[in-house]
């Protein structure tokens, strides 16, 4: 069982940037399902994509995939022969945690849990690929690339779910969805204090675009067809298709 998010509940004299260590490792779950609204109908819907979409002898990529819900849903939707899974996060303790979760369950379905970068990963052969709320924390310049790498390795008719944090260029609409959101956290039990502490954490590493940039930055890395499936408030999902 995932322990409750207290990481910032108490005054802290300095604030460094977020990092996926061992601490959040150990809370990651429960922060999750109470900082991003929509986490769990996305991470469900990626079942239902994986039903839909993966062809039988390919490979299923969850980039970033932190403790593997994205891969375990994934799993439970998948009902083609000869696939494979393929999970990747450059957090060491993140990957460690994943294989127990992984391996805490039974299935027939092989999944590879990597510790690597995902700008290091060759896509190929790929159905469906999964970016749940991790393009946002790649620097700017490496999205792009990253992006196109996946359109390379997906087989025509494949995949990408790409969920993320989104910014508004409309002030008026940025004010709102952002205030809402904190509305949100408060609902879900965070303090104030926890808020502020952690949206400071969180400067300079999450990196927010916006919907229109998604657009863009996928139609050049060759994507033609892209739609927002769900948005709750700033947070949402788009999927492309090859
Ligand atoms: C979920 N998808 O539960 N290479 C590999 N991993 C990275 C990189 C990188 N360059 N940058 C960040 N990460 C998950 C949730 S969390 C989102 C994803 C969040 C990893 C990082 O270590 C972390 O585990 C994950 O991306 C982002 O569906 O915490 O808001």
């Amino acid at each position: 069982m995932s322990k409750t998010d207290n990481i910032y509940s108490k005054q802290r004299a300095q604030i460094d940037g977020f990092s996926f260590d061992e601490q959040v490792v150990q809370v990651f779950p429960d922060m999750i399902k109470r900082s991003v609204p929509g986490y769990e109908t996305i991470i469900n819907s990626i079942g239902t994509i994986t039903e839909r979409c993966a062809v039988e002898n390919s490979n299923l990529y969850d980039l970033g995939c932190s403790l593997g819900a994205a891969t375990l849903s994934m799993r439970r939707g998948l009902n083609k022969a000869g696939c494979q899974i393929i999970a990747v996060d450059n957090s060491q303790q993140m990957v460690e945690r994943c294989e127990q979760y992984i391996h805490a369950y039974k299935s027939d379905t092989p999944v590879q849990v990597l510790c690597d970068d995902i700008c290091n990963i060759h896509i190929e052969n790929a159905s469906v690929v999964i970016l749940n709320f991790t393009l946002q924390f790649l620097t700017p310049e490496k999205r792009l690339s990253l992006l196109t790498n996946i359109y390379n390795g997906l087989l025509p008719g494949g995949v990408l779910v790409l969920s993320e944090k989104f910014v508004f260029e409309d002030p008026l609409n940025q004010q709102l969805l952002n205030d809402l959101h904190l509305d949100f956290k408060r609902s879900q039990g965070y303090s104030e204090l926890e808020i502020s502490q952690k949206r400071a954490s969180l400067d300079n590493v999450l990196i927010a675009d916006t919907v229109e940039q998604h657009y863009s930055r996928l139609q050049k890395a060759g994507f033609k067809h892209n739609n927002l499936w769900y948005q709750y408030f700033n947070f949402g999902s788009i999927i492309s298709i090859k």
